[in-house]
């Protein structure tokens, strides 16, 4: 299957609500008034785009309208994919490139697929010609070394681990020393997700990074925060949470493919001015892309 077509598939779900709720106003209101605005408002928000950005969507949308005097549903329905790619492309940073290391811190709460998704950049960074190396600094539970001790067999990369319980800082020193050593080329970093104790997560964090910067000052650091689709609105609320206990470079949003309410993408790009770098849609090794607005609207509608 090409990209695309994995795209359009991984969106099924969403695609199919914003047809239904979305495309369905376009469809009973043929005129261009306040009323196809209300109710495409209200249909944004039920197909999880969120209230603030909906509202925000349908106010570029009138003026658009209003301006490029718009009275045919169907053409504001073209109008409507253009502001909401706009909307996502806005906060779309280019990610610096290296030469040297890189390393990416990746956090999230338990189970949006940290780990799992670690192992698929892995894989897309090594198929890309990199030397690719994990660091195992979710130390809470054995389980979670093992799982990512798979994910860099079935890679075939290196990865640095210590026993259940351990450091995580101390992991990522030794790791940061076996990269430099060996001309690592992207390092990554698990890390445990226990967001019930706040306070001792941002310390776990901030040491990781400080022992980062230590060890390798010249190296690009990149963190991640990992959002599940699924969890639609509540994805945004963590992406609030984590903005207070990190700073965010982008997001990467899981399970894309199980999910009607990927919408909420929109909303995350909008809201939390954060960029969306890469999409879960499976939970294959192949299934994590590169994000780009464009292609997201072009698959949704
Ligand atoms: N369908 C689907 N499932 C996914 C995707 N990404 C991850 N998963 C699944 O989500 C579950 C949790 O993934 P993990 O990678 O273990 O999540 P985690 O954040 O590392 O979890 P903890 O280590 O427990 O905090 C696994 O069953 C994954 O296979 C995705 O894009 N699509
Ligand atoms: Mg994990």
């Amino acid at each position: 299957m090409g990209f695309f077509d994995k795209l359009k598939e991984g969106l099924k779900k969403t695609k199919d609500s914003f047809n239904d709720k979305v495309d369905g106003v376009f469809k009973v209101f043929k005129r261009v008034d306040d009323e196809l605005f209300d109710e495409l408002e209200e249909a944004l928000i039920e197909a999880d785009v969120g209230v603030q950005t909906s509202m925000e969507i349908i106010e570029r949308l009138r003026e658009a309208a209003k301006k490029e005097r718009i009275t045919e549903s169907e053409e504001l329905s073209v109008k409507l994919r253009e502001i909401i790619a706009e909307l996502m492309e806005e906060n779309d940073e280019k990610t610096p490139e290296t030469n040297g290391l890189k390393i990416i811190l990746v956090i999230g709460v338990n189970g949006v697929g940290k780990t799992t998704s670690i192992g698929k950049l892995a894989n897309k960074f090594k198929s890309e010609g990199k030397k690719v190396m994990l660091a195992a600094a979710d130390t809470f539970r054995a389980a979670a070394i093992d799982q990512l001790m798979v994910w860099a067999d079935r890679c075939g990369v290196d990865i640095i681990k210590h026993e259940e319980g351990s450091d995580p800082a101390s992991v990522v020193f030794d790791a940061v020393s076996a990269a430099k050593a060996q001309g690592v080329d992207v390092l990554i970093v698990d890390t445990a997700g226990r967001l019930h104790n706040k306070k001792n997560l941002m310390e776990e964090l901030k040491k990781i990074l400080k022992v980062a910067d230590r060890e390798a000052p010249g190296a690009l650091k990149q963190t991640l925060l990992v959002l599940d689709a699924t969890t639609g609105q509540n994805a945004l609320s963590q992406a609030k949470l984590f903005g207070e206990i990190a700073e965010i470079d982008g997001i990467i949003l899981t399970k894309l493919d199980g999910t009607a309410k990927g919408g909420v993408v929109i909303a995350i790009c909008n809201e939390q001015r954060l960029p969306v770098k890469y999409i879960g849609v499976g939970e294959g090794i192949d299934d994590l892309q590169d994000f780009s607005a464009s292609d997201f609207v072009k698959a949704l509608f």
